[in-house]
């Protein structure tokens, strides 16, 4: 099996302070989450940015300075979410692609997110996946129902996208697919030949999932984005729950990669020597 990559969706958008005392609001807060889940066993940390005050930020200075304070602490890849919050425009969540991040995510559908309708229509797709291109952002695909993954071959067969890519099947949202195995099976036996593919479960599935996803050969996202506890009435931080994961990893006979070793697999190219807060590749606002 390839080396396992662990994403941390470290903030995400939903989660808010009040919630818990470890979201890390702050480019600087992100930073060191990224540098200390990086230690972990993190190769790559999927970014969302808030104002100081915990609400969702789009503006592309903010996420510049997130971009910054990740690279100057660490070489994890650096993941731009493109879903936003709900209710951002299709401008808002583009806008920080430009400062070509070196990944970004494409979520592959409209789905109901709880009471609300996370809005992803062909016309969006089409206009974030062009903006992706016209920076050189690698893709993930972002599965969350049942039949996300025939958008996304719809979207290739338009010549938007190319197969294999890396796809994230994020798994019991309330009002998309749930977090089963057979769920996980099922869309893991639809995907084109040679995708990589990890999960993202929400709540205390995202362990279950996890190991089950370490076990077949996938990767796997965990972080305060999908689930804010460690177990039962106990808050975890970050850097915790990939741990937890890595030390899985290892019982189960799998190595964990590096971010070099992630951008190789992923297709990405390499940092290079001595990265700077910029790497190679320079950020444009
Ligand atoms: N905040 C959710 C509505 C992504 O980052 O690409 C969507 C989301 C997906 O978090
Ligand atoms: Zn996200």
């Amino acid at each position: 099996m390839e080396p396992l990559i662990v994403t941390v969706a470290a903030v995400g958008a939903e989660v808010m302070p009040h919630q818990t005392p470890h979201l890390p609001v702050t480019p600087e807060a992100l930073g060191e989450t990224a540098a200390r889940c990086r230690e972990a066993g993190a190769a790559i940390v999927h970014v969302h940015c808030r104002n100081d005050d915990g609400s969702n930020a789009s503006d592309p200075e903010r996420f510049a300075a997130a971009y910054a304070a990740i690279r100057e602490r660490s070489d994890i890849v650096v993941q731009f979410t493109t879903g936003g919050a709900i209710g951002m425009t299709g401008a808002e969540r583009a806008a920080p692609l430009r400062l070509r991040p070196e990944m970004a995510t494409l979520t592959c559908g409209t789905v109901n997110f709880g009471d609300e309708v996370f809005e992803n229509g062909f016309p969006l797709m089409r206009e974030i996946l062009a903006e992706m291109a016209a920076n050189g952002v690698v893709p993930e695909l972002e599965i969350f129902d049942a039949g996300h993954l025939a958008n996304a071959k719809r979207l290739a067969a338009e010549g938007l996208l190319t197969f294999p890519r890396h796809v994230d099947f994020v798994l019991g949202v309330p009002g998309a697919l749930e977090a089963t195995v057979r769920n996980l099976s099922f869309l893991v036996d639809g995907l084109p030949a040679g995708c990589t593919w990890s999960v993202a479960a929400v709540g205390r599935d995202q362990v279950r999932l996890a190991a089950v996803a370490i076990a077949m050969g996938g990767h796997v996202r965990v972080g305060l984005e999908d689930n804010i506890y460690y177990e039962k009435g106990r808050l975890a931080r970050n850097e915790e729950l990939v741990a937890r994961v890595v030390r899985i990893a290892r019982e189960l006979g799998r190595s964990v990669a590096e971010p070099d070793e992630a951008r190789r697999l992923l297709g990405i190219p390499p940092l290079g020597v001595g990265f700077s807060h910029t790497g190679k590749r320079p950020m444009a606002l």
